[in-house]
């Protein structure tokens, strides 16, 4: 398949762009380098060094024979989107290319404005390339977890039966998300299924959850392959975040009591889900939702995990509970339905002592790169 990976310099997209490459598909990188510059805006870090993406590119091409094609510019400007659609004529579309975090949506206004600029335009640009250049291509768009906030009810996958007043009605999964970057998720969403209505778009919206660990075996190939890995308090997402600060002797933040419970996957489980949504695309005019995790736990449940593990290893952590950052549920019901994937032929990666002791393995290697200063968090939501 001709597939194209936007987004495919970033954590999930890179190590995706590498599986599709060595299962034989043909791929294309969009990205317009920006989160890279959002680490100097920052003055933050992956822990990992990361090869440039020209260089990652030539030495994948060294070791497999595979080409990437690097189509390196913004998904806001249509004339260089029409452009790549016309040159690649893609089968799929796989849409990582978004801001991504919480935090930097939260910072101030400006932050705010660009997320959803950055996210809602650049899908609504993918949603009309797709229409009038490739109407058949599959878009496979990356949504959240976080879309649906945390309901006192059991979250299904995209859509719920509802009985209202005698009658009854098959309607989109109510959306409660927690900050400006969550609700250009839903915003993403609500467009794509209406251009799938009205344009007759074939479309798979995959509500992943909190992605943890960096390895793939593509990845692991060779130290220009490396992934990036963010620890800091805005890019940083909670696991990946407390394995790295026990290894630095930082206390692991967790924010209030930690009975926040969040849907996760490794990334070895992403880059699977993408290639199996590919292969079973959505039907024209179909707007398909799955849930894309593999398990969920508190907050605090993974900072225990996390400190035993590390004292095994002689890293001794304690658990901080410092003040909550964000506005959130500290003490809530959560069951969120995930069949849909598995039903297609996931075999989920889960998550053990062993598996979180290989990724603090990994990353001790690199501690003195954290920038320790970067670590608590310092974006408030109010
Ligand atoms: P990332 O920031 O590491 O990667 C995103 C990439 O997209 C970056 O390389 C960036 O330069 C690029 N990009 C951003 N805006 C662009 C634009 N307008 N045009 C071209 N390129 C652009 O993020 P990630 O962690 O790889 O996340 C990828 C996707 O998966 C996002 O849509 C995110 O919402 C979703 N997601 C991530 C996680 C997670 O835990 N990392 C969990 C759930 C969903
Ligand atoms: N948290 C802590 N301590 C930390 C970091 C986070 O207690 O040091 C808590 C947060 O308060 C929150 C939970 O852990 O309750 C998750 O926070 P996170 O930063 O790990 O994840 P989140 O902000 O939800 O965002 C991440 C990705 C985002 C993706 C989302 C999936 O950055 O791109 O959409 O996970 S989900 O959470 O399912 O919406």
């Amino acid at each position: 398949m001709n597939i194209i990976v936007a987004g495919g310099d970033g954590f999930c997209g890179w190590p995706t762009a590498l599986y599709l490459s060595k299962q034989g598909h043909n791929v294309s990188i969009i990205d317009n380098m920006v989160r890279r510059k959002i680490d100097q805006e920052l003055h933050s870090n992956s822990i990992t060094p990361i090869a440039t993406l020209e260089e990652r590119v030539a030495k994948w091409k060294e070791l497999t024979g595979h080409d990437i094609k690097i189509y390196e510019g913004d998904l806001t400007h249509y004339d260089f989107l029409k452009q790549v659609l016309k040159e690649e004529e893609p089968e799929a579309f796989v849409h990582f290319a978004e801001q991504r975090s919480a935090p930097y949506s939260m910072i101030d206004r400006e932050h705010a404005v660009y997320t959803q600029e950055n996210n809602v335009t650049g899908t609504l640009n993918v949603l009309y390339g797709i229409k009038e250049i490739v109407p058949d291509c599959h878009l496979i768009k990356l949504g959240t977890m976080g879309e649906y906030g945390t309901p006192n009810i059991p979250i299904e996958e995209g859509y719920i039966e509802i009985e209202h007043k005698g009658r009854k009605d098959t309607l989109p999964y109510p959306k409660q998300p927690g900050s400006f970057y969550h609700l250009s998720k839903v915003h993403d969403s609500h467009n794509i299924m209406f251009a799938c209505k009205i344009w007759g778009i074939r479309a798979t919206d995959l509500n992943q959850g909190i992605v943890y660990g960096l390895d793939t075996d593509e990845t692991k190939m060779d130290p220009v392959l490396y992934n990036r890995l963010d620890y800091d308090g805005v890019y940083g997402t909670a696991l990946n975040r407390f394995i790295i600060q026990s290894t630095i002797g930082h206390d692991l933040t967790v924010y209030g009591t930690g009975g926040q419970t969040r849907a996760f996957l490794n990334i070895k489980d992403t880059v699977r889900c993408i290639e199996i949504a590919a292969e079973n695309p959505a039907d024209r005019g179909e707007f398909r939702v799955f849930n894309q995790f593999t398990e969920y736990f508190s907050v605090l449940e993974l900072a225990e995990k996390v400190q035993k593990v590390a004292s095994n290893e002689g890293f001794n952590t304690n658990i901080a509970h410092i003040e909550n950052p964000r506005v959130e549920a500290e003490d809530h019901f959560y069951h969120a339905e995930n069949t849909k994937l598995k039903d297609l032929g996931l075999e989920p990666y889960l998550l053990s002592e062993d598996v979180i002791r290989e990724i603090l393995r990994t990353v001790v290697n690199y501690k003195s790169r954290v920038i320790e200063d970067n670590v608590l968090p310092q974006v408030t939501w109010r």
